[in-house]
């Protein structure tokens, strides 16, 4: 009871001030013209009302922009704000009813899924779809940015499934950022070791290849490649066999 009473106090003693009815009327005007601006850039869509024949649950089912309600059926109207979105990513926002949605970044996803749609570079598309996929999945911003998230890891095998002393496959391309996990399959011991003389200029040779073998059916060794360019390697006990292959890294 006494804090009902203090905070009708309150409320009244706050209405009868006169500059604070002043600012809420600004505050209030405001308002109203951010709305007015975002207004021009509203569309109107309509959603289908069905009602299942069964169970008499009503459904809405999103119409495409400038569809008109068929005859004989009830349809509801919806806006939906598409400033700065592409129509498809407008659509999601308006229709992912998650709380995911009210997080999400959507300037990030659209921006994403318009470098998919427009890059010619195969890895940068390939990066803006993962990123999309992690935006839309819930992961953070911050996280999906970092050059290692949409970095992809290319298994080679050593020695073909029928014994063969290849490097399986014996060329493969992969982004920049990536990694190349090698793994001993038939025929060992195996190495990677890579051609000074075909790797890109600037590359150490050493950092980049195996001081050991690989001895037992299984292990494996990863490196990671952050230079474009050519790379050619050997296998150095099977190297007169020809166990030599290559990879492509790209920008
Ligand atoms: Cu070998």
């Amino acid at each position: 009871m006494l804090f009902k009473s203090i905070a009708l106090v309150t409320l009244l003693s706050s209405s009868a001030l006169g500059h604070e009815s002043h600012s809420n009327l600004r505050a209030t005007g405001e308002a109203e013209l951010e709305n007015a601006s975002e207004f021009a850039e509203v569309i109107e869509h309509l959603d289908l009302e069905l009602v299942h024949p069964q169970t008499g649950e009503r459904e809405l089912f999103p119409l495409l922009p400038g569809t008109k309600c068929p005859t004989g059926h009830s349809c509801k109207t919806r806006t939906v704000n598409t400033s700065g979105l592409s129509p498809l990513v407008s659509a999601l926002k308006a229709n992912m009813r998650t709380p995911l949605a009210l997080n999400m970044e959507w300037k990030e996803f659209d921006a994403n899924l318009n470098q998919v749609v427009k890059s010619d570079d195969r890895c940068a598309r390939r990066d803006a779809m993962a990123r999309a996929a992690g935006l839309a999945a819930g992961v953070l911003l911050t996280t999906v940015n970092k050059p290692a998230y949409a970095a992809e890891t290319k298994i080679v095998k050593m020695g073909a499934d029928n014994g063969q002393l290849i490097f399986d496959p014996a060329k493969i391309s992969i982004c920049k950022g990536d990694s190349v996990k090698w793994i001993n399959n038939k025929g060992g011991p195996h190495n990677v070791v890579f051609d000074e003389d075909a790797i890109p200029s600037g590359v150490d040779q050493e950092s980049i290849s195996m001081s050991e073998q690989l001895g037992e059916e299984g292990d494996s060794w990863s490196m990671s490649f952050d230079k474009p360019g050519d790379y050619d390697y050997y296998c150095e006990p099977h190297r007169g066999a020809g166990m030599q292959a290559k990879l492509v890294v790209t920008g």
